[in-house]
């Protein structure tokens, strides 16, 4: 956990720009629940330096959590994994082969070096996993999961019995 006010709790790191559309949830999630983040466009192929470089910035500002997506042969998560203490989720992008490879690739870490990994294209789930870890530190962020939860149950049961009524929506 953090020792020092961050400037960004969680640092989201993206292989690619073309991965910015499948990731927004991902962003307007922490947003909706109070999360400052930073974005960081880096890949582990293309610009390995420059991704140390955005990381030690990251974490000398106290930063916490990393989500890093990626598609394909998505080695990002792992390496970023491979350079942090800090807790690294992984994302999977959609890719040519339905994502399979990318959560492959990100999924199958050797023993040593975890990744926690969601599903492909699961860029809530990422934000909301991130929430999850913050908040065993954060009382506020535990009371926003909770209603978050609350409200999410709520709009289901509602559907249901909308849908009973012979209502749909
Ligand atoms: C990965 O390769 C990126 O994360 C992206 O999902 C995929 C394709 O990247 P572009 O060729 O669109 O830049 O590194």
């Amino acid at each position: 956990m953090p020792t020092k006010k961050a400037m960004a709790l969680a640092a989201v790191i993206m292989g690619s720009d073309s991965d910015l559309p499948a990731m927004t949830p991902c962003m307007e999630t922490l947003d909706s629940l109070g999360i400052s983040r930073t974005v960081i466009i880096a890949s582990a192929h293309r610009t390995p330096e420059y991704l140390r470089s955005e990381m030690e910035a990251f974490e000398q500002c106290g930063g916490a959590v990393y989500i890093a997506a990626a598609g394909g042969a998505a080695h990002l998560p792992g390496v970023v994994a491979s350079h942090t203490l800090l807790p690294v989720i992984g994302v999977p992008m959609q890719s040519g082969l339905m994502g399979l490879d990318s959560l492959l690739s990100i999924a199958q870490m050797p023993a040593g070096i975890p990744v926690a990994t969601v599903g492909v294209g699961s860029a809530k789930n990422a934000a909301l996993l991130t929430a999850h870890i913050l908040a065993l530190s954060d009382a506020d962020l535990r009371k926003k999961l909770a209603s978050f939860r609350k409200k999410q149950a709520d709009a289901v049961i509602e559907k249901s019995k909308k849908l009973r009524q012979g209502k749909r929506s």
